[in-house]
């Protein structure tokens, strides 16, 4: 790893608690036991603090329980609150700023437009059981209307809207189980989040619209090949060597990554192939990213991230690191290949998240205009 490749300032450790969940005493136990906070990251750690405090009788059985449920969170610590707040629901969103609007619509050069996303239709692969399907009703579904005659199709739809195709994460998507409870962004709890009719908290409609500098990162053209291979872990010297071959400035606060991984030529190709893993980014580079301050991840197909990471023990750990801890965006399946084929690796990337109320994600398509 370079030095500065997570730097010093990022560290979730150093945020404050607010909210009512369960594991808030590491602090306390830290401070009682002399730890330093950044080794409370590292595996297995906080639990071997905890047991041997409460087995030499240090701790009270109040002071236990935190530090037990402390050691039930897989990452040691709590995330929470919000760069933006203990009742934030918009996360990295809230990077778009007017100033960044104007910053990325100086990008645009030639006034081309990319359409990034997929064609929604029957035969797309989809991750585990989800479906899509599209009905035309009636067949023309009604009519007609008047002396003119007038005729009109609907469709039906069903399927995981937020969660199938060209895909964009919400904040409500991942969350991670801390004892009892589960944790989602911010520190909101399933009894909060939680909504048979729509996500109470977090749902996709509080985040808002993106115009913002987009960064193409093509570790395919680096690495060369047709496609990266499965389980391909992108490496921090591979996101350097990438971004000086290309040219490109390293991303900054509020922009866009697009990972080119070469993965989605797959895509309605061989299904079976293209859902069996994925190359992408690990924690390590997810972390850079984090460090960067980005609102969205995003990547030519269905993971997100390399599958499997790291890791193997902690499969899509990235969504966790981005989504749930961090707030940032990950988006999926885009094709990547014409921003590829014409060099377009800096652009203003514009995507409105469909407020669609309580969802988990939304569907749409992106654009980037050069
Ligand atoms: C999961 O991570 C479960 O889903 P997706 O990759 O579609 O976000």
């Amino acid at each position: 790893m370079q030095s500065g490749w997570l730097s010093e300032e990022f560290d979730p450790t150093e945020l404050e608690t607010s909210k009512e969940v369960e594991p808030e005493a590491p602090e306390a136990a830290e401070e009682r036991s002399g730890v330093s906070r950044r080794r409370f990251l590292q595996g297995g750690f906080v639990a071997g603090v905890a047991t041997g405090m409460a087995a030499s009788g240090m701790l009270t059985a109040h002071q236990h329980a935190h530090a037990q449920a402390a050691a039930a969170n897989p990452f040691g610590k709590n995330w929470w609150p919000s760069p933006w707040g203990p009742t934030d629901e918009a996360g990295a969103s809230n990077r778009i700023t007017p100033a960044k609007v104007l910053q990325a619509s100086r990008l645009i050069k030639s006034g081309k437009i990319y359409s990034l996303g997929r064609v929604y239709e029957h035969g797309i692969p989809l991750f585990g059981n989800r479906h899509f399907s599209l009905m035309i009703p009636g067949g023309p579904t009604g009519g007609p209307f008047g002396t003119a005659k007038l005729m009109y199709n609907d469709e039906m739809f069903s399927g995981e809207i937020g969660q199938v195709g060209t895909q964009f994460d919400g904040l409500g998507h991942i969350g991670t189980i801390i004892g009892n409870d589960i944790v989602y962004y911010n520190g909101f709890k399933q009894s909060e989040v939680g909504g048979t009719y729509g996500l109470q908290k977090l749902g996709v409609h509080n985040v808002k619209p993106f115009f913002t500098r987009g960064v193409l990162i093509d570790v395919l053209a680096l690495r060369g090949g047709e496609r990266l291979p499965i389980g391909y872990v992108i490496t921090p010297a591979d996101v350097q060597a990438a971004l000086k071959r290309q040219g490109t400035r390293e991303p900054g606060e509020g922009d866009v990554v697009l990972w080119r991984t070469g993965h989605g030529k797959l895509w309605m190709k061989d299904n079976a192939e293209f859902n069996k893993g994925a190359p992408g980014i690990g924690v390590t580079v997810a972390k850079w990213l984090i460090e960067r301050k980005v609102c969205i991840s995003a990547v030519d197909h269905w993971a997100g991230e390399a599958v499997p990471g790291e890791d193997k023990d902690r499969p899509f750990e990235c969504h966790q690191w981005l989504i749930n801890m961090n707030g940032i965006h990950i988006l999926e399946n885009l094709d990547l290949e014409k921003l590829a084929a014409e060099r377009a690796y800096e652009f203003a990337f514009v995507f409105a998240p469909l407020p669609l109320k309580g969802a988990t994600g939304s569907p749409g398509n992106p654009i980037a205009v050069a």
